[in-house]
């Protein structure tokens, strides 16, 4: 049975199970909202259902119940390879099973015979300025591939909302089977003078980025599997994930909804800190005039950055209360492939300089580094040292999550997405009795 089959029967499954749930149980309550939740963030506020990942802020990330580590172990790998392939993730994200290497290998099929990219979506991207921002080119560029959304094109044609989550679903594949293609041209239009690489039909979904992009070091085509797997999907309250759902109940189409959460992907206090981490270090190095910081120059350094009212990029999280095992992950994979590598040390000395100096300041809820600490430093190690870029990898891998997320919100029948909002003025009215603030 083919990948789309074995969806039908789980959602049909699912959807019966979350019916008979709500006939029980919808009455029950699930929390309590403060006020101050309502000013900051919403932090803590359970409103979202997303079936592919649950973030435990203790234990970090699992998917559909599995950590990273065991997810290292169990999912399929490429010939002779050892990192997981974001392939088997996404089979696990929206089936909830682990695959099989068949399942893998027949995913992997699927995203190559559907990888071919409009000549116009590079038109598109070719038209604006080459110091346009890389994750501008890539909203762009999901934009100009919304002429080919499936959906798009049967709800015109006033298509049964039976059938949304069939032409998301394919939407979905094409979307995630191009998306390289995408990121790997505006890289090489960038930075390698558009010297453009066609892809390898033999080559694995993450395996093929890395070749487009011009890298093809096979423990750099290992260090993208890991990185596409490890950065898919971290529940669905973070902001890309959050923005995708978002744009999506409205039945914007898979395009619309990925383009929406890849803007927010490209906010600083989320993806791009994966970029200001790697410019950040850059700076510290020249202004100390030394690529081997010491752990009393970082300290000062961090200080310096809180002084100017800054924030210290890849520490902190909304969720997260400990180290993030996607860090860990990467930080085993850089023990493995380039212990001496002196920017990866300098990342470990900042680990341990860094999370007392938060802790010191009292206010800061997560001292411990997250995801984006540790990823650009092995890329510089292998030369794409092209930082501005590094968040449309992240985005490239995000999409499976929301994505995959995606299908399940059309496959459940999810209604519009549209939460209450006060001003403060009720507010003020409401604390004094003399209005309510419930609709
Ligand atoms: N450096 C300096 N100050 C920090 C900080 C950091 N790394 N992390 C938190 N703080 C500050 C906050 O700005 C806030 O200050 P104010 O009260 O003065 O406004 C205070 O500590 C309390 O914040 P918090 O409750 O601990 O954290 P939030 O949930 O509000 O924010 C963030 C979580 C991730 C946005 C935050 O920790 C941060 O800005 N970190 C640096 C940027 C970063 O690494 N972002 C990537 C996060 C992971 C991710 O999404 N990856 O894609």
């Amino acid at each position: 049975m083919g990948i789309k089959d074995r969806f039908k029967l789980k959602a049909d499954e699912a959807n019966l199970e979350i019916k008979a749930l709500l006939k029980e149980y919808g009455n029950k309550k699930i929390g309590e909202v403060t006020l101050a939740q309502v000013y900051q963030g919403m932090r803590g506020i359970t409103g979202l259902v997303s079936e592919t990942s649950l973030l435990d802020p203790q234990e970090g990330i699992r998917f559909r119940g599995y950590s990273i580590p065991e997810l290292q172990e169990k999912l399929p790998k490429a010939p002779g390879g050892t990192e997981p392939l974001p392939e088997g993730l996404f089979y696990l994200m929206l089936i909830g099973e682990l695959p099989s290497t068949e399942d893998v290998e027949n995913i992997t099929g699927i995203w190559q015979r559907r990888s071919h990219v409009p000549t116009h979506v590079f038109a598109t991207i070719d038209a604006l300025p080459l110091d346009t921002h890389p994750m501008t080119m890539f909203v762009i560029g999901i934009m100009a591939l919304q002429t080919e959304s499936i959906f798009a094109k049967e709800y015109a044609k006033g298509m049964n909302k039976k059938d949304y989550w069939s032409a998301t679903f394919d939407d979905a594949m094409n979307l995630i089977a191009r998306l390289p293609r995408i990121a790997a041209y505006i890289y090489r239009r960038k930075y390698k003078q558009n010297q453009h690489i066609q892809p390898d039909g033999l080559l694995d979904w993450a395996g093929n980025l890395a070749h487009m992009m011009g890298y093809d070091d096979e423990s750099f085509r290992e260090l993208m599997r890991l990185y596409m797997t490890i950065h898919a999907d971290h529940e669905g309250g973070n902001v890309s994930a959050h923005t995708t759902h978002l744009v999506g109940s409205a039945l914007a189409d898979a395009y619309q909804s990925l383009a929406a959460g890849m803007n927010g992907l490209a906010g600083p206090l989320h993806g791009l800190a994966n970029q200001e981490v790697i410019k950040w270090i850059f700076e510290m190095r020249e202004k100390l005039g030394s690529d081997t910081p010491s752990k009393e120059q970082i300290e000062e350094y961090v200080q310096d950055t809180l002084k100017a009212g800054k924030v210290v990029p890849g520490y902190g999280h909304a969720v997260l209360r400990k180290t993030d095992p996607r860090f860990t992950a990467q930080m085993e994979f850089g023990k493995k492939h380039m212990p001496d590598d002196p920017l990866v040390q300098t990342v470990w000395n900042i680990y341990e300089a860094v999370p007392p100096v938060l802790k010191s300041l009292g206010k800061i809820k997560n001292p411990w580094p997250n995801v984006d600490a540790h990823s650009g430093a092995l890329l510089v190690h292998y030369g794409l040292v092209e930082y501005e870029f590094y968040t449309v990898l992240f985005g490239v891998s995000r999409a499976l999550g929301v994505l995959a997320s995606l299908i399940w919100d059309r496959a459940l029948g999810f209604a519009i997405e549209r939460p209450k909002s006060v001003t403060t003025e009720l507010v003020k009215q409401w604390v004094q009795g003399k209005a309510e603030v419930s609709d």
